[in-house]
């Protein structure tokens, strides 16, 4: 099966309809079906920020129903899931907290906080799979590591997580679970605190003492090269080698597809291996899809890019 694999969404309706249209699908039946048959993939993050995230959501469960779209789990699904779910003594999966919030409000303004809605969207979200193996390519959210995603594996039925392995997943005291931390690297990928007390600030202007890696530089060596921060911040990391606890690139021995990273600039694959889908569509930046027709080496020609600047 040849695939259309669609980046981070977050209810950004009118880009999803402008990349379908593109891509050649055609509603027909109560659904967006491709008249070839290929399957659109869809890399999390259907929700937060964007103004129509139900429209969307309905577009995507359509598509899954019909047996023309698959779909993953996203960070923002994961912790819609947890801010749903009570976890004893009055807290929740993901702390109902100012901070978070931040995040999910407008989600909440559209289903209505606690309501029927909500509660139906989120068992929908608990039956999106955090990984698929396509045969030829893999896609998660964030990155792909056979350890972790050997972990989730092991906490599956019937192709979505059980409800024990979600509730361990939320666990982060005294330590986190291995549940959870398996859950961070493939929904949020691999970070790093940086050596001697050092800070960046973050595009809110929040100071940071964790970077986020770009993982797919197999050749990064210091926390510099490796860092996945603003440009204007680049110089503020340290050029130190990285602890060898840090491991760089994937083990997946197949092209690994993921969203998630708020990339800027031209639509380009990172490399042969490796493909990064989000190119910020959540702002100003354009909803993008790779069209997989069966390489083992991925390529830009590949790449369809539109709602956006770049
Ligand atoms: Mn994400």
């Amino acid at each position: 099966m040849n695939y259309d694999v669609i980046g981070d969404i977050h209810g950004h309706y009118e880009k999803l309809l402008a990349l379908l249209q593109s891509l050649g699908y055609r509603k027909r039946e109560g659904a967006f079906r491709h008249p070839d048959g290929r399957q659109a993939i869809f890399l999390g993050d259907l929700i937060d920020r964007g103004p129509l995230q139900e429209e969307v959501l309905y577009t995507v469960r359509d598509m899954i129903e019909a047996g023309s779209a698959r779909c993953i789990m996203g960070n923002h699904e994961w912790n819609a899931i947890g801010y749903f779910t009570p976890v004893g003594g009055g807290e929740y999966g993901k702390a109902r907290n100012a901070k978070n919030l931040k995040h999910h409000h407008v989600f909440l303004d559209q289903v209505g906080l606690d309501s029927a809605r909500h509660k139906a969207w989120v068992e929908w979200f608990k039956t999106l799979p955090p990984f698929l193996d396509l045969g030829g390519i893999q896609v998660a959210h964030a990155c792909w590591r056979e350890s972790e995603i050997a972990t989730i594996r092991a906490g599956m039925h019937d192709g979505k997580l059980t409800e024990r392995f979600l509730a361990e997943s939320f666990v982060k005291k005294p330590a986190p679970t291995a549940a959870r931390l398996a859950m961070d690297l493939v929904t949020k990928g691999p970070e790093v605190k940086l050596p001697d007390g050092k800070v960046f600030y973050d595009h809110e202007g929040t100071p940071r003492d964790e970077i986020r890696l770009q993982w797919w530089k197999e050749e990064a060596r210091t926390y510099r090269n490796a860092a996945m921060v603003p440009t204007l911040q680049v110089p503020s990391i340290p050029d130190k080698a990285l602890p060898d606890s840090v491991v760089m690139g994937t083990d997946s021995e197949k092209p690994v597809l993921v969203g998630h990273y708020w990339l800027s600039g031209r639509p380009e694959v990172r490399n042969g291996k490796v493909a990064v889908l989000d190119f910020s569509a959540a702002g100003h930046g354009p909803l993008v899809a790779y069209r997989w027709d069966g390489e083992q080496v991925l390529s830009n020609d590949k790449l369809v890019a539109v709602g956006g600047w770049y």
